[in-house]
């Protein structure tokens, strides 16, 4: 993986078994395009080794795969992501990251079932990618927090601004991260537990 030099990619994974202390484990899905930041955010997250299934681009994906923007991405990943993290004693979170290729998108009926809810990652050079993806979500009532991975080279919207763009509803929790930093993916993950919480105590379905 990239980010060889990062401090907090690399950062201590002594918890490889559950704590004894965990009562609830939740499944949580990371969506959004190709090369949007899917896989590093898992990877950087998760107390656990990520599992994850990166197969080097054959010669069939290139030309086919959206590859804008992700230039120096040689490997992808076809089948999932999957990580771990525990956000109280008793609170775990199981990540699982999607394809991000619509080739891929057959395997996605499993990977929502029984989610109690996604984050999607956006590229805000890439924004027109997300609509279908947060249309699958919505279809299946899986409710969601937008984190937009903010690239040295992309450009930056006001996060109104890109509620307008992605007709996001009020309520839509919107957040910049850099998912190469533990910290950073773990705010996203915070955001998304208390948006999940907001929602049980309004009652409201999506
Ligand atoms: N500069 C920068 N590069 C990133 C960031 N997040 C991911 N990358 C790189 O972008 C590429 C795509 O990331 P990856 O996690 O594989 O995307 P995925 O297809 O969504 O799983 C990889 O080469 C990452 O190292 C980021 O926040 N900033
Ligand atoms: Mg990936």
């Amino acid at each position: 993986m990239d980010f060889k030099n990062s401090d907090t990619i690399t950062g201590p994974r002594t918890e490889d078994h559950l704590p004894g202390t965990a009562q609830a484990a939740v499944k949580i899905v990371i969506v959004g395009g190709f090369g949007v930041g899917k896989t590093t955010m898992v990877g950087s997250v998760s107390e656990i080794k990520p599992l994850t299934t990166e197969e080097t681009m054959t010669q069939a994906g290139i030309g086919v795969d959206d590859n804008f923007g992700s230039k120096s991405k040689t490997a992808t990943t076809v089948a999932m992501d999957f990580g771990r993290i525990s956000v109280t004693d008793e609170l775990v979170l199981y990540l699982f990251g999607t394809p991000g290729q619509e080739r891929f998108w057959f395997l996605w009926n499993g990977l929502f079932e029984g989610a109690l809810g996604a984050v999607v990652l956006i590229d805000t050079r890439r924004l027109e990618v997300s609509f279908d993806v947060m249309g699958r979500l919505e279809e299946r009532g899986v409710p969601f927090v937008v984190a937009v991975n903010d690239f040295p080279d992309a450009p930056r919207y006001a996060v109104e601004e890109l509620r307008q763009a992605l007709d996001l509803a009020e309520e839509i929790p919107i957040i910049r991260c850099d998912v190469r930093r533990r910290a950073s993916s773990r705010d996203v993950l915070m955001t998304l537990m208390r948006f999940l919480h907001s929602l049980t105590m309004t009652g409201a379905s999506t």
